[in-house]
């Protein structure tokens, strides 16, 4: 710990990398699908002929949309297109190891039949379990699932954003009950659950929580072994989110990558994090008009291997429509991702930061297994011809252009550990280029 570091009863609970099994499987994942759906998905960003410009999952909170028609949608939710196992496949055709399922976002609405509430898919007409045959078919592709849950909950009575009067405090006893009782409901239910991954958690109200959120977060570890909760779940006894008053970072990664990266190795402090970004520039839930940039499948490649060199998870965004459909721009991101992944994904599975000078053509990581390190080309130059620059004492061994047929490269050493690869004529680089490099360290 630091010198000055001072005692904490609801701060970090370890310093560095958790170094369990089931940490390292997640530290490896490189690539995960997010899914945010729910009832969001079925105005889909308009209300009585009105565009919303806001995140679609944020629709309730526009003043266009009444509440109570917001709050009578679970009525018609009945998604006759959702297809899990077709899901999931997509899933792994595109390369995600793990996926992340809105179980409830802040609307209340529960995904699962949860006893606790009547505002569940068992009250709606469709009255089935979406979150079981879910994990299940996720399961079976082998990407490990991990279930989104906000804890800020506009539709629980005793909800509330802050404290200020005895009944809010007697009011939010009782919601605190039922946010453990869910989550434990959760667990039981869905016992192959690898991690939560916790929003809403910012209110003035919930950080006041330390102990009790404490005390929370050791239950679900107690109930599943290994379980993997990131840093967005409870504050320290002085109301810190993230890093505790020492600094530190709470729960098992850093979760405050939220559609921006990291740009150096030294942002991210030593610790696991992940990047979960959405497709448009902010539109998580289904919007049926993006508008605005949307991201090519490139470039959210690049967002992917960019995560991989820093030692961070990348994560894309996936929005169902109200009936279960994927939309057509996300299954093309989908297929386009997994063409490129199935020749090169070497270079993002089981990969993480080498501290070599980086340069301008793109991104080095280096495979943990392997050992080998990989070059991944976004920027092709001019002159066919890569600089490298490598640390003293490292011999270059052999370097493969991934999805050449034979094509040979050519190493020329410019000075002492520094060279000039220069790639065959002809190398299709209309997708990012890899190189796998071996190497010899040692003099
Ligand atoms: C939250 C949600 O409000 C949003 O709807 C979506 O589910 C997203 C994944 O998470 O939005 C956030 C959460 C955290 C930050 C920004 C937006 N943040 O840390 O900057």
């Amino acid at each position: 710990r630091h010198r000055s570091s001072v005692t904490l009863e609801h701060g970090s609970k370890r310093l560095g990398k958790r170094t369990d099994p089931m940490m390292g499987v997640w530290r490896n994942y490189g690539l995960g699908q997010f899914i945010h759906w729910g009832l969001y998905a079925i105005p889909g960003g308009h209300w009585d002929g009105k565009y919303y410009s806001g995140a679609a999952e944020w629709i309730r909170s526009w003043n266009e949309m009444p509440k109570n028609a917001y709050d009578e949608l679970y009525k018609v939710f009945d998604p006759k297109a959702y297809d899990p196992k077709a899901w999931a496949k997509q899933a792994k055709d595109m390369g995600a190891k793990y996926m992340i399922i809105t179980t409830k976002h802040h609307d209340g609405f529960c995904l699962w039949p949860s006893q606790y509430t009547d505002y569940s898919v068992a009250k709606s007409p469709y009255n089935k379990d979406i979150i079981g045959p879910m994990v299940e078919a996720y399961d079976a592709e082998g990407i490990d699932v991990y279930l989104y849950f906000s804890v800020m909950d506009w539709n629980h009575p005793g909800y509330r954003s802050k404290l200020e009067t005895k009944e809010d405090e007697e009011a939010y006893e009782g919601f605190k009950e039922f946010t453990r009782n869910q989550l434990l409901e959760l667990l039981a239910f869905y016992p192959s659950t690898k991690g939560l991954w916790f929003d809403g958690t910012w209110d003035q109200a919930w950080i006041q929580q330390a102990a009790f959120a404490d005390e929370l977060e050791e239950e679900m570890r107690s109930v599943i072994p290994g379980l993997i909760i990131g840093s967005r779940f409870r504050a320290d006894e002085n109301g810190k989110r993230h890093f505790d008053t020492n600094g530190d970072l709470m729960g098992d990664y850093e979760q405050g990558w939220e559609r921006k990266m990291p740009n150096r190795i030294e942002d991210v402090n030593g610790n696991d994090w992940d990047c979960v970004m959405t497709v448009p520039e902010n539109q998580w839930g289904y919007h049926s008009d993006w508008k605005g940039h949307v991201k090519s499948s490139v470039e959210l490649i690049e967002m992917m291997v960019k995560a991989a060199s820093l030692d961070g998870n990348f994560v894309i965004n996936f929005g169902p429509d109200g009936q279960g459909n994927i939309r057509p721009e996300e299954s093309l991101i989908a297929k386009e991702v997994g063409e490129w992944m199935e020749s090169n994904a070497e270079a993002v599975y089981d990969c993480g930061y080498l501290d070599w000078e980086k340069q301008d053509w793109g991104y080095y990581t280096r495979n943990r297994k392997t050992g080998n390190v990989n070059l991944v080309v976004f920027n092709y130059p001019a002159s066919g011809k890569l600089r490298v620059k490598v640390p003293k004492g490292i011999k270059i061994q052999g370097i493969d252009l991934i999805g050449t047929n034979g094509g040979t490269i050519d190493l020329e050493e410019i000075h002492r550990d520094e060279y000039f690869l220069g790639l065959p004529k002809g190398t299709d680089h209309t997708k990012p280029v890899v190189l796998v490099m071996k190497i010899v360290e040692g003099d």
